[in-house]
């Protein structure tokens, strides 16, 4: 399992790199306060958030692929995966509901090959409990 392991490492320090460095390439994330229902649009090649700031407790996720091609998304959190998505192809949806826990970030990453470098990477913040 020593390769799940490095696979998680670049997803922990890749925003925290980015923020350092003005996250050139990266889709911007909406001010405003916390909140319990997120939607993320998924395109070539970012997502489109609905709120940059996250609850802690259960929060309602919709993603939805406004794209041209199949995408997913996988949520992480403090190296713990909160969900993964199915590959939604074209005009597909998908809902959950996950249990995020306060004060740390969420990572969002698509697992689809060349995605995530070409930019389907983001990262939300939760607010303290
Ligand atoms: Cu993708």
């Amino acid at each position: 399992m020593r390769r799940a392991a490095a696979a998680v490492l670049p997803l922990l320090t890749a925003p925290a790199l980015l923020t350092g460095c003005g996250a050139s390439g990266a889709a911007p994330v909406p001010d405003g306060p916390p909140v319990d229902e997120l939607r993320i649009g998924m395109q070539e090649y970012r997502y489109q958030l609905s709120a940059g700031t996250l609850l802690p407790g259960a929060v309602d996720v919709v993603v939805t692929n406004a794209g041209s091609s199949a995408h997913d998304v996988v949520l992480v959190q403090g190296g713990t995966t909160l969900w993964a998505s199915d590959l939604l192809g074209p005009g597909e949806r998908q809902t959950v509901e996950v249990e995020v826990a306060p004060g740390e970030p969420v990572l969002l990453e698509c697992t689809v090959g060349g995605h995530s470098a070409a930019g389907m990477h983001t990262t939300l913040e939760v607010a303290e409990g």
